[in-house]
């Protein structure tokens, strides 16, 4: 929890893999190879739901390509710095198609914190627009509080709510807008927890509600019928030791994000253009085919 937010996750996750690279000591190319692919398998395992961590996994060992140590080397160095330039680029692209949906004098409505999301309102805001909003605190974590702060320093002004208050706001709201972990073929959005709740509320008062996502962030296994995983955090996020031993024997759940539903929601804001969630699945295809490899995964001996 160092390091929050799908893009954020995505960048890190490259950037390792380029310590990795620059740190090892493999004296053979096959010896370097499978150390790198030990360090995206560690890395890999350490958040369940952003896909954004194993696109960025995929698109640096996919590109890892030599004959000698330092070649493969210089390799991932470049495919590193090549992918956290495209994803900058991509939040700046998306960023000005989302500002495109907001008009001057528009409330949005934010759950957690999301640089993509954000990206659309300071593309928005640059465009000469004022925009306000009404930000969750985003329990267990209080994402929103980063939000609070990052939306101030654009000069928006904020409104900062707890959760359950969003149902009673949702009539001074313009857009709900949200970031996302992963978006699934269907088009369904998995972001923080509170997202579907929030979403549900805003389509019973006809308020619309947009994903900003980037690519990356598109699930190439939900292609084939697989799910997403849900994290489930520690429960001291939620209560503390004390006041669990006072309340008495309970059960603690903490899952950290939950599914949208495409019907509830009307766009999904990409740096490719914007999107109805169901025909999302059209540029998932494109963009991965009909699946993906898994290229930290030891490749089996004697195979072809
Ligand atoms: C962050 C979260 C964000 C998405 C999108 O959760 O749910 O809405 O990751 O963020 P956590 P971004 O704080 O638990 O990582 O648009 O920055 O990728």
């Amino acid at each position: 929890m160092e390091i929050r937010g799908a893009a954020t996750i995505a960048a890190a996750a490259a950037t390792a893999l380029r310590s990795q690279a620059t740190e090892a000591t493999a004296a053979t190319p096959a010896a370097f190879e499978s150390t790198m692919r030990a360090a995206a398998r560690r890395l890999h395992t350490t958040r369940p739901t952003a896909v954004s961590l194993p696109n960025a996994l995929r698109y640096v060992l996919q590109r890892m390509d030599g004959e000698t140590v330092s070649a493969l080397r210089d390799s991932v160095i470049q495919s590193v710095a090549e992918f956290v330039d495209r994803l900058d680029r991509a939040q700046v692209d998306l960023g000005a198609i989302g500002a495109n949906r907001l008009r001057d004098g528009d409330t949005v409505m934010t759950h957690c914190h999301s640089t993509d999301a954000l990206a659309c309102v300071e593309a928005a805001v640059d465009q000469g627009k004022t925009i306000s909003a009404i930000v969750k605190e985003t329990r267990p974590r209080n994402q929103g509080h980063i939000t609070a702060r990052e939306l101030r320093e654009m000069g928006v002004d904020v409104t900062l709510i707890v959760d359950s208050a969003a149902r009673r706001y949702m009539g001074a709201v313009d857009h709900v807008l949200v970031g996302a972990d992963s978006i699934a073929a269907d088009g369904s959005v998995i972001n923080k927890i509170g997202t579907s709740e929030l979403a549900v509320n805003a389509l019973d008062r006809g308020t619309p509600v947009m994903a900003a996502a980037q690519t990356i962030k598109l699930h190439p296994d939900t292609l084939t019928g697989h799910t997403v995983e849900i994290e489930m955090r520690d429960e001291t996020e939620v209560l503390d030791a004390e006041t669990r031993a006072s309340i008495g024997e309970i059960a603690v759940e903490n899952p950290a994000f939950d599914v949208t539903p495409p019907r509830y929601v009307d766009a999904i804001i990409t740096e490719r253009g914007q999107f109805p969630p169901e025909s999302v699945v059209t540029l998932m295809r494109e963009l991965f085919g009909d699946g993906v490899d898994e290229p930290w995964e030891e490749p089996i001996q004697g195979g072809n």
